[in-house]
């Protein structure tokens, strides 16, 4: 380990943080990651040596409609670039993924500064998903992506493609061709294209999301092919090492540093026992890349460490993220999300040290849920929040919730019942199945809530009264996963959240006011 250059510790994006795109633009490094049903759309990050990550907020708002967008639907992975002075961003709206189509529009928009604005979103193929543009020394572009196949008895993934885009233009022009048709390991997709040395360089993702994940690289003289695998594939994975603390490592996208040392972003997970659960949901990390003598590229053992010398290149950390957020502005901060719609002030009013959300509807409406949560980045963590809410019906509920998707979660509300007026307790969700768990303790409109979470276990608590344990491992990428007959009817692609939520189903959208939301990090 050297001492002069900043260390990564990985994964450098804990929590929901899946399908890394990382880009390099003169001294400054950004990250794209995964965001699904959660606004906004795309999560981008920013550092300066590699090791240290900063928030700069997600791109997509106003350009994206997620209503009715399914579980683990939305923006799947995308694509970041740059070129003449722009940032490309291109990603898929996942529509539908069970009952065999697959609806996988894909889009581009482009801003000058990272920072935004990002431009209305141009509309690509919904050939297949995973998109990322790939922009030639001679100032041509190209779309690539992997290629879905609905027919029965075909394998999904049908390999992937590229297709010229017109930048000027603002569209595809000419045919899509197959690239590249992937390896033994199977359903390849996440492309990258490279160029080094007179090579063009494809990274793919490939062996699925989970245990058999893996980087794949091959490489030609020619942009549009043939492709030759690398002899010593794969690049990554942690298929054979079910003994590693980051699983699932692949899904790689390369930068190189004005220095010329490489390094590879990749998903990774973290399972609360071996090959076991992950409520951390798909992770960030960063491995060094090595070339050999012949031009393939190489990292260590062909696994992912936790501890990485990074580049040679001065530490930049950043200011942490305070634990309290008092919500005195009136924009959300860069840690929070929305459910399937974006934080508008026709539901969601922040600022003068209160968050005030209009009670929306229930999690399987796939629409208008009043949800604002932030990723669980941590296995011991504990979230407090006070709710100010009045309900006189048990169809009114505000409370915080530890939160996967809307089949998976648990609620500590204020609700209501005929006995006990305003009152708070658990409600559970399990694979769709709501559960009621007492004691309900009356309230006079105003409870500071506590849920905490400790390995696979979650605690709730208001003042003295405890509830619970729960099992938290329901809230995991693995259990979410439902399947009909070995096909996946809802997948499990984002990571357990914590969260403010309101829900009225009398339609009158009766306002809870949350104040000091804290997520601390147990010692
Ligand atoms: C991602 C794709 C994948 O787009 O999962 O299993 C998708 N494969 O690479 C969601 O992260």
């Amino acid at each position: 380990m050297r001492n002069d250059v900043a260390t990564i510790h990985n994964p450098v994006l804990p929590g929901f943080h899946p399908d890394p795109s990382i880009l390099r633009v003169g001294d400054d490094y950004y990250l794209a990651t995964s965001t699904f049903e959660w606004y906004p759309g795309v999560r981008l990050h920013h550092s300066k040596d590699l090791a240290h990550w900063r928030p700069v907020g997600g791109a997509l708002t106003g350009q994206l409609d997620m209503t009715g967008n399914p579980d683990s639907g939305g923006v799947w992975a995308p694509g970041l670039s740059w070129a003449d002075g722009t940032f490309y961003l291109v990603y898929t709206d996942v529509k539908a993924y069970a009952g065999g189509f697959w609806d996988t529009p894909n889009h581009v928009v482009t801003a000058t500064s990272i920072d935004g604005p990002w431009s209305d979103p141009a509309p690509l193929h919904a050939r297949g998903f995973d998109p990322s543009l790939f922009h030639d020394d001679d100032g041509r572009s190209w779309l690539l992506s992997n290629r879905t196949d609905w027919r029965p008895g075909r394998p999904w993934a049908g390999g992937i493609i590229i297709q010229e885009y017109d930048r000027a233009a603002r569209r595809l022009v000419g045919e899509p061709i197959d690239l590249y048709a992937g390896t033994a390991a199977g359903m390849t997709e996440g492309p990258h294209l490279y160029r080094r040395d007179g090579w063009y360089y494809l990274i793919t993702a490939e062996g699925g999301t989970e245990w058999f994940h893996q980087v794949t690289v091959a490489r030609s003289r020619d942009l549009l092919g043939p492709y030759v695998t690398d002899p010593g594939t794969p690049l990554l994975t942690s298929a054979h090492r079910p003994d590693l603390t980051l699983q699932k490592a692949g899904h790689g996208s390369l930068v190189e540093t004005p220095a010329g040392e490489w390094f590879l972003a990749h998903l990774t997970g973290r399972p609360l026992s071996p090959r076991g659960r992950c409520i951390l949901g798909r992770e960030t990390a960063i491995q060094r890349v090595t070339w050999t003598g012949d031009g393939w590229p190489r990292i260590d053992g062909g696994v992912p460490h936790e501890v990485v010398d990074g580049p040679d290149l001065p530490a930049h950390p950043w200011p942490g993220e305070p634990e309290t957020d008092d919500f005195a502005t009136t924009s959300l901060g860069p840690h929070w999300s929305t459910l399937r719609r974006p934080a508008t002030a026709d539901w969601l009013t922040a600022g003068g040290g209160s968050l005030r959300v209009r009670g929306g509807r229930s999690p399987g409406a796939q629409s208008g849920e009043s949800l604002v949560a932030r990723r669980i980045q941590h296995t011991g963590v504990t979230f407090e929040a006070t709710v100010a809410f009045a309900p006189s019906t048990y169809q009114q509920m505000a409370g915080i919730t530890a939160y996967y998707n809307s089949r998976n979660w648990y609620l500590l509300r204020i609700g209501w019942d005929e006995e006990h007026g305003p009152a708070v307790d658990v409600l559970s969700c399990e694979r769709g199945r709501l559960g009621v768990h007492g004691p309900a303790v009356p309230v006079d409109g105003v409870a500071r809530l506590r849920l905490e979470l400790d390995g696979g276990v979650l605690r709730a608590s208001y003042g003295d009264v405890e509830w619970g344990p729960f099992d938290a491992s329901i809230l995991s990428d693995e259990h979410a996963r439902e399947d009909d007959a070995g096909v996946p009817r809802v997948w499990g692609f984002t990571g357990a959240f914590f969260g403010l939520w309101a829900q009225d189903h009398t339609g009158g959208g009766l306002t809870a006011t949350f104040t000091a939301a804290t997520c601390k990090p147990h010692p």
